[in-house]
């Protein structure tokens, strides 16, 4: 049949569906998308004539699409998504950064950015970038890097393959990220013979991937050769719906488990196995255990320096690391012993495997200990302060309550990610409850992120927690969600700017320069005191209204002063059912604690003031914890 480019490519998105253990659906939900001259009569025309078949939604910012998308395709474990249109220059590079984040949270995303015209005639036009050396590059070539796969449609007849390999990208569990298809103006308007097959509907099945005999065997071996293992639960448990599996190996054999940021909720709080939040933003419960743990056991766990306290949280001299990743490049890190295969298939195997082998009964009693302890410490930290203003840490007391057991809590950057993965109990079976992007931590995704989540879940209450500095990079989607009714509620938390960076400034031996909103009021830098009790010198009031700002947005807009007002305001948004914004100022000195752990920020090697040498002496000392976990799977004790 004789159709354009693109109103052969949406009829090809509306026909695909994934399928893993017999569930079948469709893949893409929808087209976000925002028009220019680069997508208007090309991308807007064929969704316009198909708006049956792919239901369209306008966004108020490229980046933010890629956001929803993203938001979306983790709630519903990678196996759905939306495609993404955009115009040609700054519209397609607004998208770059969703990119970045989708590529590095290994979650699906399709973007269309449009591009220059194949033909070149009428060079340049508006928006382009000029390449003296080189005719062929575009802006979109920006998206290589951050793509898992990148195609530029210049014949028509090129859309076949590539959508055809875009598709095997986007589903393929360990190469899944962003997939960019960048369609210029004039090829998405030329019409083709769209080969037979092409717009057929068309399932993509996920394989559960077992792992090697041999690499499983050996693997055993190795636990059983240890006395105190250790589990790493990363986003890989919950995107292949492993956390029963795992659940039963910890019950089997008294494992303890950890979580990173993505694995987070993997287990739920209450399990006595469950020591929380590992790493440099963990538990006392989970940092100790991983201090002598003999063997690390990453499931599903890319290893970020959080989770690996900067190379410093595993202590044993001889640690050995084995991981169980669907990605051959995860599973090799560390000279870990690789088990290359689906989380839940592997976990099913090793309980199998492992039937009647328990761990060391001290060891599982200490982590039980241990997180009973800590599970104190929660509740200590979460519970309002005498007089003062309200600290987030209550903030996350409240939303917690107010999630119960299906609720979920989004989140992304500044200091409330750090505060979630120590505070936030887990309740979800299926790890659903607990949403902080914590790959690309970019501030601003954290609304668009929960809209997605919210399409992906219209079922479940859809929390999103927001700093003052990371709601102030993208309001606009507010607009979006009152446009199209997604009901999300939206805490925003005012502590006058970037309080998670004005206490790593301190902790450099600076002074929190460059991350105060307001002004002091001698008219010199708004500092804080060295000891972080509060500013240096007064400060003026704040002059930003962020609540009549969300309000302006056509969004609801609820004040609370207390943590009891927020309580309410929680309740009455909950019952709304439409998006709610719910304003609060917290204390900005008022932070969580960490806990026996360490991130590797450099600090200035000289310096003319006394107290950044003082932290470069620190650091310093610090970094002699720093392990490089190079040693051969199989070989010796690990010696540095
Ligand atoms: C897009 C982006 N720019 C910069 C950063 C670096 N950064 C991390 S947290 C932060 C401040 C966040 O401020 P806010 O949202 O108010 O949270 P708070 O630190 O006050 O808790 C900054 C600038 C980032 N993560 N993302
Ligand atoms: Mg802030």
């Amino acid at each position: 049949m004789r159709m354009t480019v693109t109103q052969a490519l949406v009829r090809f998105l509306a026909a695909q569906h994934v399928e893993r253990d017999g569930r079948r659906d469709r893949f893409f939900a929808g087209c976000f998308g925002i028009f220019g001259h680069g997508n208007l009569s090309g991308m807007g025309q064929a969704l316009e004539q198909h708006a049956d078949l792919l239901p369209y939604h306008q966004a108020r910012n490229e980046q933010a699409m890629v956001h929803v998308a993203c938001g979306y395709a983790r709630q519903r474990n990678r196996l759905g998504t939306f495609a993404c249109t955009s115009s040609i220059g700054p519209g397609a590079t607004n998208m770059v950064t969703g990119a970045a984040l989708a590529t590095i949270n290994r979650l699906p995303v399709l973007l269309l950015p449009g591009d220059t015209f194949a033909t070149r005639t009428p060079h340049p036009v508006l928006q382009q970038l000029e390449v003296p050396h080189d005719a062929g590059t575009s802006v979109n070539d920006c998206f290589r890097p951050v793509s898992r796969f990148f195609a530029r449609i210049e014949r028509p007849e090129q859309l076949v393959p590539a959508a055809l390999e875009a598709m095997r990208v986007l589903t393929d569990q360990a190469d899944t990220g962003a997939v960019c298809v960048a369609l210029p103006e004039d090829v998405q308007v030329e019409a083709f013979d769209v080969p037979d097959g092409f717009l057929e509907e068309r399932t993509w099945t996920i394989y559960r991937q077992p792992p090697a005999q041999a690499a499983l065997a050996r693997a055993v071996e190795l636990i059983r050769s240890t006395r105190r293992p250790l589990v790493v639960a990363g986003g890989g448990v919950i995107y292949s719906e492993a956390t029963a599996a795992l659940r039963e190996l910890a019950d089997a054999t008294g494992i303890p488990i950890g979580e990173s940021q993505a694995g987070r909720g993997a287990l739920p709080s209450d399990h006595p196995g469950s020591l929380g939040a590992i790493g440099a933003t963990g538990t006392s419960a989970a940092n100790r255990l991983a201090r002598e743990a003999d063997l690390v056991i990453g499931v599903g766990t890319r290893w970020s320096d959080f989770t690996t306290a900067s190379k410093t949280a595993f202590q044993d001299p001889g640690v050995r690391f084995v991981n169980v990743n669907v990605a051959a490049f995860d599973a090799a890190k560390h000279s870990g012993l690789a088990v290359v295969g689906d989380a839940r298939v592997t976990l099913e195997a090793l309980r199998e495997a492992l039937e009647g082998w328990q761990t060391d009964e001290e060891w599982t009693r200490r982590a039980a200990d241990e997180a009973r302890a800590y599970g104190e410490e929660v509740a200590r930290l979460v519970a309002p302060r005498a007089g003062g203003m309200p600290h987030q840490a209550g903030v996350i007391g409240a939303i917690n309550d107010a999630a119960g057991e299906t609720g979920v809590v989004v989140c992304a950057a500044g200091s409330a990610p750090g505060e979630l993965h120590k505070l936030w109990r887990a309740r979800d079976p299926a790890g659903k409850g607990y949403h902080v992007e914590y790959g690309y931590s970019c501030m601003g995704y954290e609304i668009p992120g929960g809209m997605g989540i919210k399409l992906a879940a219209p079922e479940r209450d859809v929390f999103v927690l927001v700093g003052d500095g990371s709601y102030l990079m993208m309001p606009g989607e507010l607009a979006t969600a009152a446009a199209e009714g997604i009901g999300i509620v939206v805490v925003i938390v005012d502590n006058g700017g970037y309080a998670s960076i004005g206490a790593l400034s301190r902790s450099m031996g600076a002074a929190g320069f460059g991350t105060h909103y307001r002004q002091a009021e001698d008219g010199g830098p708004p500092l804080d005191a060295a000891d972080g009790s509060g500013p240096a010198t007064p400060l003026r009031p704040s002059q930003v209204d962020l609540a009549a700002n969300a309000e302006s947005l056509g969004v609801r807009t609820l004040r609370a002063s207390t943590l009891e007002e927020l309580r309410g305001a929680l309740d009455e948004a909950r019952a709304d059912g439409g998006p709610v914004a719910v304003c609060i100022e917290v204390d900005r000195y008022a932070g969580v604690p960490g806990y026996e752990s360490w991130w590797d920020v450099p600090v200035a090697e000289v310096s003319d003031d006394g107290a950044v040498r003082a932290a470069r002496e620190g650091y310093e000392r610090a970094r002699q914890a720093q392990r490089a976990y190079i040693a051969p799977p199989g070989g010796q004790r690990v010696s540095s």
